[in-house]
């Protein structure tokens, strides 16, 4: 019998059991005001990456201690709620995974998007919503399960297709920043540099200095994340994969049936066909494509 992942309705939204109601509440109110970073994501989309790196980049290239927790010095607005973030310091550096609303998009602030492909984005979930067994109750769920999901726009934070397309939107602003999980994977230096380009003052400063530069690319790369994990993320139960679980472009190879991969591909096709993000995703679509094909 298929499985269904847990979530509790809040504000429409499907959220994760547990996940603080009151604080997500606030959240949909909150205006960025003149010097703050957004960092907006869907889930799954390179989100932690992108916070470590603009932790760095602020601080020197000096990595996140092993006894902090990204969720207090890039916080998710929606988690940690607006009254947490209103006492950063400045610049603040906050996370959501809200679509962008009137409220939420300030032309004073500043926005750093990060897309990844929908076949990756899809296998990074189910591996998260099956780890996180007191969120979801999911840990016997099939990818099929949860691909059903996925696809239906039931998961948490919505539908991936119009979280992205809401995004791409204001995609051409001044103070938007682009940039996807697949550029981060192929050249994670240059893209640190044209962060360094958008963000200026300390972070650009950091971002132009070699030694400096060298020690963000290291202590951002995979197997420097993959170690002391706590910084991430709350435990998963024995035998669940990691937060930081396998970091590849592609993994939707070892998940998908044909099915599954032809539906998926249609609807991003009719979805983001024509926006310049899939221009990133040239060489995965044509994969997937053969894929579909293949007898
Ligand atoms: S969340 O829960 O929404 O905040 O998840 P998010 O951080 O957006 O995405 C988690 C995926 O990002 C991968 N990740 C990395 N990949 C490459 N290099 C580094 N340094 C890195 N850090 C995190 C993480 O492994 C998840 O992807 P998958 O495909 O599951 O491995």
């Amino acid at each position: 019998m298929a499985r269904r992942p847990k979530y509790q309705s809040v504000c429409g939204l499907p959220m994760p059991l547990g996940f603080p109601v009151d604080a997500l509440r606030t959240a949909f109110d909150f205006v960025p005001r003149s010097g703050d970073v957004v960092l907006a994501t869907y889930p799954k989309c390179g989100t932690t990456w992108m916070q470590h790196i603009l932790y760095l980049m602020h601080n020197d290239g000096s990595a996140i201690p092993v006894d902090a927790s990204v969720r207090e010095l890039v916080p998710h607005l929606e988690e940690m709620g607006a009254s947490f973030v209103r006492d950063l310091p400045t610049p603040r550096l906050i996370k959501t995974h809200l679509a962008v609303s009137p409220k939420l998009f300030n032309s004073d602030a500043r926005y750093v998007l990060v897309f990844r492909n929908p076949f990756d984005c899809a296998v990074s979930f189910y591996h998260h919503t099956r780890g996180f067994t007191q969120h979801y109750d999911f840990a016997d769920g099939s990818f099929e399960d949860f691909l059903a999901v996925f696809n239906a726009g039931q998961v948490d934070f919505g539908d991936y297709f119009d979280h992205v397309c809401s995004w791409l939107d204001v995609r051409d602003e001044a103070n938007v920043h682009c940039t996807t999980y697949e550029r981060m994977h192929a050249n994670l230096e240059l893209e640190v540099i044209r962060l360094g380009e958008f963000l200026g003052g300390d972070a650009g400063r950091a971002a132009a200095d070699a030694a400096v530069r060298e020690r963000i690319v290291s202590a951002a790369s995979f197997r420097s994340m993959a170690r002391d994990q706590q910084r991430w993320s709350s435990r998963r139960p024995e035998g669940m994969t990691e937060f930081v679980r396998k970091g590849i472009v592609g993994d939707w190879q070892a998940h998908f049936s044909q099915p599954a991969l032809q539906a998926l591909l249609a609807r991003t096709l009719a979805r983001l066909g024509g926006t310049p993000v899939i221009d990133d995703w040239d060489e995965i679509i044509e994969q997937v494509r053969r894929s579909c094909e293949s007898p």
